[in-house]
C-alpha cells in the first residue's frame, strides 16, 4: 500500500512538473484528485486492508493528497506569473518611439476645381445649389424647352428609370426649379453629377458633372453675360485670359453662344494644349429662352437672364493638363496624390 501511495506521488508531481498550462494542470489534478482519480481508486480497494490498518492508510492517502494539491497550486501560481509577464512585456510601450503619422487624405482635383470655381462666383454674389441626380422629365426637359423629339432625350442619349423619371442629364433642372418658387431676383450656381449614355474614353464618361449658373432679374442683359464670364475666366486662368463668343444653339437659351477662352498655356500663339488654335473651347451659354421663363412662371415682359454651362471634368483636365478623364474615376491613390 506505502509503496503504491508513494508511486501515485511520484507521477503525480512528474505530471505537474510536465504540465504545460492552466488545462493542462487541471487535466492532472482530476486524473489524480479526482473522483475516479488514482487516490480515489485506492481508497475504493480499502476493503481488501485489514480494519486496524485502515486509519493508517486513509491518513497517508490524505497526506498524499494535501501534497499533490500543494505542488500543484504551486505549479498554478508559477504557470499564471509566466502568462503574466509574457502578456506584459508583449505590452510595453516605448515612450521613445516616434509617432505613427495618420494617413490624411485629401481632396480629389475635380473637388479642389469646383471649390476654386465656385469661390469666383461665389464673390459675385451666387449662391449654390444643388437639387436630385434623379429626377422629372418635367424638369429635365419639358420645362427647358426641349420638345419630345429632341435627339437629347433619345433612350440612347439618356438613362429612363420609367417614362417620366430619369437620370439627369444636366443640371438645369435644379434651375428650373428655382424659377419655379418665383422668388426674384436669381443668382445660383448649380455643381451636380449629371448622367449621358455615352462609352467610357478619353474624354467621355456615362457619368461626369457641370457646374451650370443662372441670373433673373430685371434688366439683364448679354452684356451681363460676357463681363461674368470673363471676370470668371480672369480670375479662374489668369488676368490675361481673353474671352470670344461665337453663336450656337442650345434650346433653353436664345441667343445662345460657345465660349473660347484664349489658351493659358501659350497665350494664345498655338500649342499642343489648344490644338494650335491660341483658343480653348469652355463653356455654353446663353440668355434664357422667354419660353423657358415664362414655363416656369416667370414674366418674360418684367424679367431676363442668362445661364451658362460648365463641364467640370473639362476645366478639371485643363488646369492640371491630365489628358485622359479615365485618370479621374479609377481612384489609383498614386494619381490622386499628386494634386
Ligand atoms: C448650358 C448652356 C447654355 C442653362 C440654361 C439653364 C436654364 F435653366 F436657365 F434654362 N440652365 N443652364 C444652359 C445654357 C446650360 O450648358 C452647356
Amino acid at each position: 500500500m506505502q509503496n503504491k501511495i508513494d508511486e501515485i506521488k511520484k507521477n503525480a508531481i512528474k505530471a505537474i512538473e510536465e504540465a504545460c498550462g492552466v488545462d493542462n494542470l487541471n487535466e492532472v489534478k482530476v486524473s489524480y484528485l479526482g473522483k475516479k482519480g488514482e487516490l480515489s481508486k485506492l481508497l475504493k480497494g480499502m476493503k481488501n486492508v485489514a480494519p486496524e490498518d485502515r486509519p493508517k492508510i486513509g491518513q497517508m492517502v490524505n497526506e498524499a493528497r494535501a501534497m499533490i494539491d500543494e505542488q500543484m497550486s504551486k505549479k498554478r501560481a508559477e504557470i499564471q506569473k509566466k502568462i503574466r509577464e509574457e502578456k506584459m512585456s508583449r505590452e510595453v510601450i516605448d515612450v521613445t518611439l516616434p509617432g505613427r503619422k495618420p494617413l490624411v487624405g485629401h481632396r480629389h482635383p475635380n473637388q479642389i476645381a469646383l471649390e476654386d470655381l465656385e469661390r469666383v462666383f461665389i464673390g459675385m454674389g451666387y449662391e449654390v445649389v444643388e437639387g436630385p441626380e434623379v429626377e422629372y422629365d418635367k424638369y429635365n426637359f419639358e420645362l427647358l424647352n426641349i420638345p419630345a423629339n429632341h435627339p437629347a432625350k433619345d433612350e440612347q442619349d439618356t438613362f429612363y428609370i420609367t417614362k417620366d423619371i430619369l437620370l439627369r442629364t444636366q443640371t438645369s433642372p435644379v434651375q428650373a426649379r428655382i424659377m419655379e418658387t418665383g422668388k426674384m431676383p436669381i443668382r445660383v450656381l448649380s455643381p451636380g453629377r449629371v448622367f449621358r449614355s455615352d462609352e467610357v474614353d478619353a474624354t467621355h464618361s456615362p457619368s461626369f458633372h457641370q457646374v451650370e449658373g443662372l441670373v433673373v432679374d430685371k434688366g439683364i442683359t448679354f452684356a451681363d453675360l460676357k463681363g461674368t464670364l470673363q471676370q470668371w475666366a480672369t480670375e479662374f486662368f489668369g488676368p490675361a485670359t481673353k474671352v470670344k463668343f461665337r453663336p450656337h444653339h442650345f434650346p433653353f437659351t436664345e441667343p445662345s453662344a460657345e465660349v473660347d477662352i484664349t489658351c493659358f498655356k501659350c497665350g494664345g500663339k498655338g500649342c499642343r494644349m489648344c490644338k494650335g488654335s491660341g483658343w480653348i473651347e469652355i463653356l455654353g451659354c446663353g440668355m434664357v429662352h422667354p419660353k423657358v421663363l415664362s414655363d416656369c412662371g416667370i414674366d418674360p415682359d418684367v424679367y431676363s437672364g442668362f445661364a451658362f454651362g460648365i463641364g467640370l471634368e473639362r476645366v478639371t483636365l485643363l488646369k492640371y493638363e491630365i489628358d485622359d478623364m479615365r485618370l479621374l474615376y479609377e481612384n489609383d491613390v498614386r494619381f490622386l496624390k499628386q494634386f
